[in-house]
């Protein structure tokens, strides 16, 4: 019984070090990610594709097309292109942290275009005129828009503008989504000598999070931060683009999807606390077991003296007695059977 706690103890004290060696002490509002664990389903890497040129866990189509040793290659750089990509499942986690690299690639000259948009909505797979994708969705769109519809528009371009969908709201195409935004910022991520990345992070009813990688290696950018958010359940990831009279070559290159698993301020006191405990428990069980060791020890050794020098004991005795009487060879067996 002893040795089976003594063994679910070490067990656990085992598991509580491999969640501490996950720990990654991201903090995303007031909360902290512990650690995170990759959605399979939702992610996506070169070749890209199996030997029925399928992929499992991801549809592409229109103009998009894979190179397996580089990206999916949304479209070209060519006007008038439009390609998907989009997850078969959806995304059931309520936390999670979406990272796309992707690579926007055209000429040099000031007409480009117009953009690429990272979908998490409850429709999938529908071809339209945002960027690519159906208009009135539900769901949040992420779009890096690299093209000004609206020449009158303050905004520097590139740039990046989310808007949250109803279902029912149209994106205002003219002027690149501003009336309907939520978020937004300006980078320079079009022709970048370093690797792109866009990182979403959403805690459910909490906070959504976009950064961007641009300027150098692991060189993240905020780009905003949306306090109260909802987005709807189980949502798809998609990833669109679209050329017009102007274009540019949209590229992704790889996605990788994790769900996050979160701790609050409290936590990771109550997880001391509660190792603390264990560790007590662990203590107070140790002693107990090497006193009850040590007291059968104690008794066992104090009956094995205890029968020597009682045997001695009667062994002088019935010698002294029996000077007359017996011989030692008989007192001896005497005090054996006695014994
Ligand atoms: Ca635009």
């Amino acid at each position: 019984m002893i040795l089976a706690k003594l063994l679910l103890l070490v067990s656990s004290l085992c598991s509580a070090s491999v969640l501490a060696s996950d720990y990654d002490g991201t903090r995303i509002a007031n909360r902290t990610i512990d650690r995170t664990v990759q959605l399979l389903t939702h992610s996506l890497f070169a070749p890209y594709i199996d030997q029925d040129l399928q992929n499992r866990w991801w549809d592409f189509g229109a103009d998009a097309y894979v190179n397996t040793n580089k990206h999916i290659r949304l479209t070209r750089n060519k006007s008038s292109l439009m390609g998907w990509l989009w997850s078969r499942l959806p995304l059931t986690s309520h936390n999670w942290i979406i990272e796309v690299e992707f690579k926007i690639s055209g000429g040099t000259s000031h007409l480009y275009g117009d953009g690429l948009a990272l979908w998490i909505t409850t429709e999938r797979a529908q071809p339209g005129p945002v960027f690519g994708s159906k208009d009135h969705f539900t769901g949040i769109g992420i779009f890096l828009d690299t093209y000004k519809n609206d020449l009158h528009s303050e905004y520097p371009f590139p740039r990046i503008i989310a808007m949250n969908g109803d279902g029912k709201t149209s994106y205002d195409l003219a002027k690149d989504g501003v009336p309907n935004m939520i978020g937004e910022c300006a980078a320079d991520y079009r022709r970048s000598s370093v690797a792109t990345k866009l990182k979403v992070i959403y805690v459910k009813d909490t906070v959504l999070d976009v950064k961007i990688q641009w300027k150098g290696w692991e060189e993240w950018s905020n780009c905003f931060t949306l306090n109260d958010i909802s987005l709807p359940q189980s949502p798809y990831i998609g990833l669109t683009a679209m050329t017009g009279d102007v274009s540019d070559a949209h590229d992704i290159i790889s996605v990788s999807t994790s769900s996050a698993i979160l701790s609050s301020a409290e936590t990771p006191r109550d997880k001391l606390q509660s190792t603390e405990s264990e560790a007590g428990w662990f203590s107070f069980s140790f002693v107990r077991f090497l006193l009850f060791g040590g007291a059968v020890a104690g008794i066992w050794f104090g009956w094995r003296t205890y029968g020597q020098s009682g045997s001695k004991r009667d062994q002088a005795f019935w010698c002294a007695l029996g000077t007359s009487t017996m011989d030692t060879t008989s007192v001896h067996a005497f005090s054996v059977t006695f014994l």
